[in-house]
């Protein structure tokens, strides 16, 4: 599986699917939830509560993907994931796994063949950028299917990019 570095903006993405990093509400937020709810329009917002009116009546928990239809995006899917918020105590390195693990498992499910992440649960939810790079280099290793041929890091920031060419470099890419 190849990996991709971008800096800018993931709501432009040419890929298949879009990872979000949600809450467990699924209503939207700030960050890039903000900006993926904005650029794919309302039909996103009813696609999530109809989520929560259904199997996801309690929220979406933490470490845990499920997908939508993209809307305006050029993508065909967004994948809502809850990254752990360390600002609130959630430090377990396993949660940050498993939201980029199970993110590609609902890809590889879905068909995806291109994937593009945000940096998951570093902004508002305040994990340290190279731990949340390394994570996210490890999670696309160890990903065991044949569906997903790219996937995309989306970094908005100078300083997040850095973090992931260095935890790219360390795993020997
Ligand atoms: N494209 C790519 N990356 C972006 C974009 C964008 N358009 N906008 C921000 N980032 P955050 P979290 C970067 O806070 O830490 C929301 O309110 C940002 O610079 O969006 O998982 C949710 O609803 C940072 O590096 O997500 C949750 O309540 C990274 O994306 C909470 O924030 C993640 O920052 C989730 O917090």
């Amino acid at each position: 599986m190849e990996i991709e570095l971008v800096q800018g903006d993931i709501t432009t993405r040419d890929v298949d699917a879009v990872v979000n990093a949600a809450n467990s509400s699924l209503l939207g937020g700030g960050g890039v939830d903000g900006a993926i709810h904005r650029a794919a329009g309302r039909e996103l917002l009813e696609a999530c509560r109809a989520l929560r009116q259904g199997e996801y009546r309690d929220g979406l928990p933490v470490g845990e993907a499920v997908a939508t239809g993209a809307f305006n995006l050029p993508a065909q899917w967004v994948i809502h994931t809850v990254g752990p918020n360390a600002a609130a105590g959630q430090t377990d390195p396993e949660l940050l796994r498993r939201a980029f693990a199970n993110s590609l498992a609902v890809a590889e499910e879905l068909g995806a063949a291109t994937v593009a992440f945000p940096a998951i649960s570093a902004g508002v939810y305040g994990w340290d950028a190279g731990d949340v790079a390394r994570t996210a280099v490890q999670a696309v290793r160890d990903h065991r299917g044949t569906g997903i041929e790219r996937v995309e890091f989306v970094l908005f920031s100078e300083r997040v990019l850095q973090a992931f060419r260095a935890a790219l470099a360390e795993s020997g890419d």
